[in-house]
C-alpha cells in the first residue's frame, strides 16, 4: 500500500556507506591482515571489498597480492583473526557516527507511514546499529547472518521485502556499492545510488550521500519508474 506522500511502502537501507562508514573499519583490519601476510593492500584497493562478503573481501586480498588462497580451515582462521580487530574498532562507535542525512532520511519516511529494513552483507551489522543507537528505527533487518547468497544474488533484499510483507516493486533500495545495485536491480526494486563507486551509475537515482536526498525527488524518479513498469 502506498502512503499519502509516498508511492512506495518501503525503504531498505544497506548499512556501510549509507547509514554510516564501517568501510574505514574493515579497512584497517585488512591492512592489518595483509601486512602480516605480505600482501600490498592499499586504500585504492580498497573500494573492491565494498559490499561482498567477509570470505569473498579474503579472496579479493590474495587476488592483490597475487598469492593462492589457503585452504578453508585456514581461510576461515584469517577472516576470524581479521573479524576481531574490525570488533575492535566498532567498539568505539557511537551515534556521531551516523552518516550525515541518514537519520533524517529513515525517520521522515517512517513518520509518513513507509516501512523501513535494514539489507546488509555484515554478520556484524547487529552490532553496528545498537552502537549507532538506531536499531529501532528498523521494522525488519536482513544481515550476513540471514542469507546464504551474498550481493549481488537479490536474496537479501527479497528477504527484507519479505519479513516487511511489501511487494518488491513497491520497494526502494539505497546502496553504495555495485554489486548491491546490481542485487537491487535483480530484485525488481528501484536503485537508490549512493556515491561513486563502480557500478552504481546503474541506479534509477544517484546522489553523492542520503544528506542530498531530496524526498520529493525519490517520490517523482519512483512514480516515473513504476509507471514505466507497468
Ligand atoms: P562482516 P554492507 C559490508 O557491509 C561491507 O561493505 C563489506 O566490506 C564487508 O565485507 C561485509 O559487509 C561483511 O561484513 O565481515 O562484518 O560480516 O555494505 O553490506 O552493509
Ligand atoms: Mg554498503
Amino acid at each position: 500500500m502506498a502512503t499519502d506522500r509516498f508511492s512506495f511502502s518501503a525503504v531498505i537501507f544497506d548499512l556501510d556507506g549509507v547509514i554510516t562508514d564501517t568501510s574505514e573499519f574493515h579497512y584497517l583490519a585488512w591492512k592489518r591482515l595483509a601486512d602480516e601476510l605480505g600482501i600490498d593492500f592499499g586504500r585504492a584497493d580498497n573500494d573492491r571489498l565494498r559490499g561482498v562478503s567477509r570470505v569473498r573481501s579474503l579472496e579479493i586480498i590474495f587476488e592483490i597480492g597475487n598469492r593462492e588462497m589457503p585452504e578453508k580451515a585456514e581461510a576461515e582462521k584469517l577472516a576470524a583473526k581479521k573479524n576481531e580487530w574490525y570488533k575492535e574498532y566498532l567498539s568505539g562507535m557511537s551515534p556521531n557516527d551516523l552518516l550525515p542525512g541518514a537519520r533524517r532520511v529513515i525517520e521522515t519516511v517512517r513518520a509518513a507511514g513507509v516501512k523501513t529494513a535494514l539489507g546488509s552483507a555484515s554478520k556484524n551489522a547487529p552490532t553496528v546499529l545498537k552502537r549507532l543507537k538506531i536499531t529501532d528505527l528498523f521494522d525488519a533487518t536482513v544481515d550476513g547472518n540471514d542469507v546464504g547468497k551474498a550481493k549481488p544474488d537479490p536474496e537479501v533484499f527479497l528477504l527484507g521485502a519479505q519479513k516487511l510483507g511489501v511487494d518488491p516493486s513497491l520497494c526502494v533500495v539505497a546502496e553504495d556499492a555495485g554489486a548491491g545495485i546490481e542485487a537491487a536491480i535483480r530484485a525488481r526494486m528501484f536503485a537508490l545510488g549512493i556515491g561513486t563507486a563502480d557500478g552504481v551509475e546503474k541506479a534509477e537515482l544517484i546522489v553523492p550521500g542520503l544528506g542530498d536526498l531530496e524526498l520529493e525527488e525519490l517520490e517523482t524518479r519512483f512514480k516515473a519508474w513504476r509507471g514505466g513498469r507497468s
